[in-house]
């Protein structure tokens, strides 16, 4: 294997067509955060370094694999938005619940049903952009099966972490990270997710509750005062079948790089070490960056390298998701820093075999 062939980087551009230009934010209008322009950065930051990454096309997921985390209910909605008008962004906000009600998973009225907060719209292009963006990460997770690449990037766009078997929400639609590791898994690989985006990646846990081959760890705000403010503490440590098969690392406001690498090599690496996974997906968002609007971490773009290296040199084929990350002008030399952070902790690891 061993392939020093460059990065492959899997991107569509029906990912550009859903623009959500909005939120509503703590009962405050805001500019939607999740931007088209993220993604551009990104593809430009790749693009200037045609030496190290290639950029791909995924193959186009089928439905039968999404089918095979999510609800079919959720992925009725997100489709029976493709019926919205042109240029009309629906924000759900009536949110009915209780014995005698029953959603309607075509009724666009009913989306409230299945999302968690009021940040993450529909339009008639949410769909094939959140399809492609999912497409993006399981192509990845081919290559890397495949044993062509040690590491392969999906610039997914919208990002995953967040939604739910049943439940978008937090800018999240489907599963990105959540369908890698899945793929990877097969019928009998272990895998390890990390996932160092700032916030709690709720759905990539919930997703593998009760899955003692897939270990999933996070790390990110205290969810006692950030979102997702439901889930991300460290007493979530896995369901019934799959006791310490999670792992939450929540972490204070103003962590810096230092902060960062410590609790990576007091909880993670252990766990990870002790797991033995064949497979690592990190879940990278980069919104842990010291200017990011969202994010009350202090990385710098040396950090967030670092981190990469760091967990590169742990030596396990990586497939790397994108997920959050919002200060954009920023957003390419950092979500590029985690990635040769990472080639180069795993050529060292490779070289030292
Ligand atoms: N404006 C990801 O990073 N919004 N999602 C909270 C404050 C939700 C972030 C309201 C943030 C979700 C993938
Ligand atoms: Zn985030």
């Amino acid at each position: 294997m061993a392939n020093a062939s460059r990065l492959p980087c899997l991107f569509h551009s029906d990912q550009l067509t859903f623009k959500p230009r909005y939120e509503w934010a703590f009962g405050e209008k805001i500019d939607h955060p999740e931007t088209t322009a993220r993604a551009e950065m990104i593809l430009a930051a790749i693009e200037a370094a045609p030496d190290v990454y290639e950029l791909r096309r995924p193959d186009e997921l089928p439905e039968a694999t999404l089918a095979t985390l999510h609800d079919e209910r959720l992925i009725t909605m997100l489709k029976a938005a493709r019926q919205l008008r042109r240029a009309y962004t629906f924000y759900p906000a009536v949110f009915m619940r209780g014995e005698n009600i029953v959603p309607d998973a075509t009724n666009i009225h009913h989306a409230g049903s299945f999302c968690f907060d009021s940040g993450t719209p529909l339009s008639r292009e949410t769909w094939s952009a959140a399809r492609w963006s999912a497409s993006c990460a399981v192509s990845a997770a081919a290559l890397v099966k495949a044993g062509d690449h040690p590491v392969a990037y999906a610039l997914s766009r919208p990002p995953g972490h967040h939604a739910t078997r049943s439940l978008f929400g937090g800018y999240c639609y489907l599963g990105n990270s959540a369908l890698a590791a899945k793929h990877l898994a097969g019928e009998r690989a272990k895998v390890a997710v990390i996932d160092i985006d700032v916030h709690h990646g709720n759905g990539t846990q919930g997703l593998f509750w009760n899955d003692p081959r897939v270990l999933t760890i996070s790390l990110h705000g205290d969810p006692k005062t950030f979102f997702p403010f439901f889930t991300g503490f460290a007493s979530e440590i896995g369901g019934a079948d799959a006791r310490g098969f999670n792992l939450n690392v929540p972490l204070e406001e103003k962590t810096d790089g230092q902060a960062y690498e410590r609790a990576l090599d007091l909880h993670v690496f252990p766990r990870v070490a002790d797991f033995a996974p064949d497979f690592l997906v990190v879940a990278a968002g980069v919104d842990t960056y010291e200017r990011d609007p969202m994010g009350d971490f202090n990385l710098t773009t040396e950090d967030l390298h670092r981190i990469g290296e760091r967990i590169g040199a742990l030596g396990y084929p990586t497939v790397v998701v994108q997920e959050g990350g919002y200060y954009t002008p920023h957003i390419g030399r950092n979500v590029t820093a985690v990635l040769t952070g990472l080639s180069t902790g795993s050529a060292h690891a490779r070289a030292q075999r």
